[in-house]
């Protein structure tokens, strides 16, 4: 593997490319051509994407990310003594602005070596990495620019005690099912008795709070949710009118899920040429592009449990909105 940058403190290895447009053309081919059509969210994140994602981060309406900062900034010096991490890996890392508070305090604890950051998004994982170099002195990064559904195998041995970090509520993101694989998957990156999962996971709450979250009044959110049609047009010069998609995200009480999906405003016929594809939109038909997972304890137990992980400790904000976990693998 030649990585994309090597100094004595940094290392950056990629495995997207070619195969990776190859991963875009196989989720449009399939998710639309369904006759329910849907896409993948990891196709959000591109520069523009990642952009959006950290407007939302700002917005009054989006509490996650304010919430699990709070958590961290309260309980981090705890979490480091409770795993004694030396190493952190964490999935889905963008640009790592909550993990400082975590490398702060193993930095302060004396126990920081190594930090795995693994995106999508090769710009995230090489500004980070230089940052967080020069925030630490004596921290070297590895990391993996790549999808962590296919990649994982890439994080490399163990550096000493090890966190697994899945912050943010992007687990919320698989549907129930792949949840379960995915957290098994991740169960793999951890030694028994040694290693934790730190799991952020938004909790169940009133469904106005839910649905305001997701729907913006500035609109960022909806810009998000289109740039996904941005994405196609570019990458598989498809002729998607991105303005003709009205942003719809709603509250699944049964599920306990937020869902975005994008509507057709009116009849459209699409073009996707690299694909040499034509996918019709009936008017008011829809795209699903996200689902957000909501959680109560029990049903975090239970998934932890499922993939063979033990639920260790809960840390929530004082309002209850969202929760951190500890796991650890059975
Ligand atoms: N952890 C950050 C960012 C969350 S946004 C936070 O808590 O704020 C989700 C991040 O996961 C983005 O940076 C996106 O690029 C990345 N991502 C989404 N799907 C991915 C996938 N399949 N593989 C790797 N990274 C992915
Ligand atoms: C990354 N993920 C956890 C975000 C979420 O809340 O599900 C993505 C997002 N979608 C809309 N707003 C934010």
């Amino acid at each position: 593997m030649q990585p994309l940058l090597c100094t004595d403190a940094v290392r950056v290895e990629s495995y997207v490319g070619p195969k990776d447009e190859r991963s875009l053309a196989d989720d449009v081919l399939d998710g639309l051509t369904r006759p329910f059509k849907e896409l993948p969210p990891k196709h959000f994140y591109d520069a523009a994407g990642a952009e959006l994602f950290d407007r939302i981060c700002e917005l009054p309406e989006y509490y996650p990310t304010r919430a699990e900062r709070a958590i961290l900034e309260e309980r981090s010096a705890e979490i480091v003594a409770t795993t004694g991490a030396a190493e952190l890996v964490e999935l889905g890392s963008g640009t790592a602005a909550k993990t400082r508070l975590l490398l702060r305090a193993m930095a302060e604890a004396g126990t920081l070596r190594r930090y795995v950051p693994v995106d999508v998004t090769e710009a995230m994982v090489l500004e980070c990495a230089d940052a967080l170099v020069e925030e630490f002195p004596d921290l070297r990064v590895h990391g993996i620019v790549g999808d962590f559904e296919r990649h994982l195998a890439h994080v490399p041995a163990p550096d000493g005690p090890r966190i697994v970090a899945f912050l943010g509520g992007t687990i919320g993101n698989f549907p129930p099912g792949s949840r379960r694989r995915f957290l098994r998957t991740i169960g793999k990156l951890l030694r028994p008795g040694v290693d934790h999962l730190l799991l952020g996971t938004d909790l169940v709450k009133d469904p106005d709070v839910l649905e305001a979250a997701y729907d913006d009044s500035e609109g960022v959110t909806a810009e998000f949710n289109r740039n996904v049609l941005r994405v196609i047009n570019r990458e598989l010069d498809a002729d998607f009118d991105v303005d003709a998609f009205e942003h719809v995200a709603f509250f699944d009480r049964e599920r306990e899920w937020i869902e975005m999906r994008l509507r057709a405003r009116r009849r459209m016929d699409v073009q996707v040429r690299k694909l040499a594809l034509k996918v019709a939109f009936a008017p008011r038909e829809e795209l699903r592009t996200e689902i957000s997972a909501k959680f109560t304890v029990d049903r975090l137990r239970a998934d932890l449990a499922a993939a063979g992980l033990e639920l260790r400790a809960v840390l929530t904000d004082p309002e209850d909105l969202f929760a951190l976990s500890l796991s650890a693998r059975k």
